[in-house]
C-alpha cells in the first residue's frame, strides 16, 4: 500500500433525516484521527472538506436535495480522482452515506474493476422509484452499481459489478430494496448470520466476493453497522448491531487482506453522540485498517 494518505470530508447532511452528520468530519479529526495515522507510518494530507450548499428547497420528493446532493458529490468525485492520480490513498470521511456515491465512482473509475465491502445496518439500494423516504442515504450503493438513479453519479464512468459487492451488519432492509438485492445477486451477510457463522467466516466468504477478478477493495463503513451501545452517535441506529470484537476483527481482516484500496467512514453525528465516543471509535476502526496492530 501507498505510504501517502489524503484525509478529505464531505459535510453532507442532506442524504438525512436527522441533521448533525454534517459534522461528521470534524468530530472524526478531533480524535486525533492524523497523529494516530502519522504513527503507524503514513505521511497525511488533510485536503478538507467538500461543503453542499444550502438546499433552499427539497425537490422531487423521491430524491430529496437531489440537486445539492449531486453537485457535492461531484466535487468530492473530483478530489477523489485527484488523489488517487498521485496514487494516494483516499480516506473519506461523512457526512450521510450519500456521498459514498462520489467517492465509490470516482475510485471505481480510475481502477475500472473494484469490489464493494458495504458495512452498515442497512441495504443502501433503494433508488427513486422503490424509495419510501426519499432520502438519499439510502441509495448509493445501488447508483455505484449502475441500478439507479443514474443522476447520482452521471459525474462518473466507473460502475461496480453486483457480483463484487457484499454487504456486512444487515438487519434493517425495505422489502422492495431486498428483493432488488436479491435479483441482482448481493452478497449479503446480515446480523443472524453473523451470529450463526462468526464473523471470521464471513469475511472469508465476502474476501472472496469483492476480491477475486477485482483490482481491490472499497470499504465503506457506515457506523450504525456497530450496536448503538459502542456507537451511539449516529442518525439512524438500530439495535441488535455489530459487536466492538466483530467491527474490529472484520476491518483487521479487510486489512490483512493487502488489497484495500481506498475507504470511507460515515454516519457519524456528533449531535447524538457522547463524548465523542462514535468519533473517536471512527477514528481508531481506521487506524485498524490502515495498519495498526495490537502485536
Ligand atoms: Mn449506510
Amino acid at each position: 500500500m501507498t505510504k501517502y494518505i489524503d484525509i478529505i470530508g464531505s459535510q453532507m447532511d442532506l442524504g438525512a433525516v436527522r441533521k448533525g452528520v454534517d459534522m461528521g468530519p470534524s468530530a472524526i479529526r478531533h480524535a486525533g484521527l492524523i497523529e494516530k495515522i502519522e504513527r503507524i507510518g503514513y505521511t497525511v494530507k488533510d485536503k478538507g472538506d467538500v461543503v453542499p450548499a444550502v438546499a433552499v428547497s427539497q425537490g422531487d420528493p423521491k430524491l430529496r436535495y437531489e440537486k445539492e446532493i449531486n453537485a457535492s458529490n461531484e466535487q468530492l468525485f473530483r478530489k477523489v480522482k485527484e488523489s488517487l492520480d498521485e496514487a494516494h490513498f483516499p480516506l473519506i470521511l461523512g457526512g450521510d452515506h450519500s456521498i459514498a456515491a462520489g467517492s465509490v465512482s470516482a475510485v471505481s473509475q480510475h481502477y475500472g474493476n473494484i469490489g464493494i465491502l458495504w458495512i452498515d445496518a442497512h441495504g443502501d439500494f433503494n433508488d427513486d422509484r422503490i424509495t419510501l423516504t426519499g432520502n438519499m442515504h439510502g441509495m448509493p450503493l445501488s447508483a455505484v452499481c449502475g441500478l439507479g438513479p443514474d443522476s447520482m453519479v452521471s459525474f462518473s464512468s466507473g460502475r461496480v459489478d453486483p457480483s463484487h459487492v457484499a454487504i456486512i451488519g444487515a438487519r434493517d432492509i425495505d422489502p422492495e430494496e431486498k428483493i432488488k438485492l436479491r435479483k441482482n445477486g448481493i452478497s449479503v451477510y446480515s446480523i443472524s448470520d453473523i451470529h450463526t457463522m462468526g464473523i471470521y467466516e464471513i469475511l472469508v466468504e465476502a474476501l472472496d466476493v469483492v476480491s477475486n477478478g477485482t483490482c481491490g477493495i472499497h470499504l465503506s463503513l457506515d457506523m450504525d453497522a456497530i450496536d448503538p451501545e459502542y456507537a451511539p452517535g449516529t442518525g439512524t441506529p438500530v439495535p441488535n448491531g455489530m459487536t466492538l470484537r466483530e467491527t474490529y476483527l472484520a476491518v483487521e481482516l479487510v486489512r490483512k487482506s493487502g488489497k484495500l484500496l481506498s475507504m470511507d467512514v460515515v454516519e457519524v453525528n456528533p449531535l447524538l453522540d457522547i463524548k465523542n465516543k462514535t468519533g473517536i471509535l471512527a477514528s481508531d476502526l481506521i487506524q485498524t485498517a490502515l495498519g495498526s496492530t495490537e502485536y
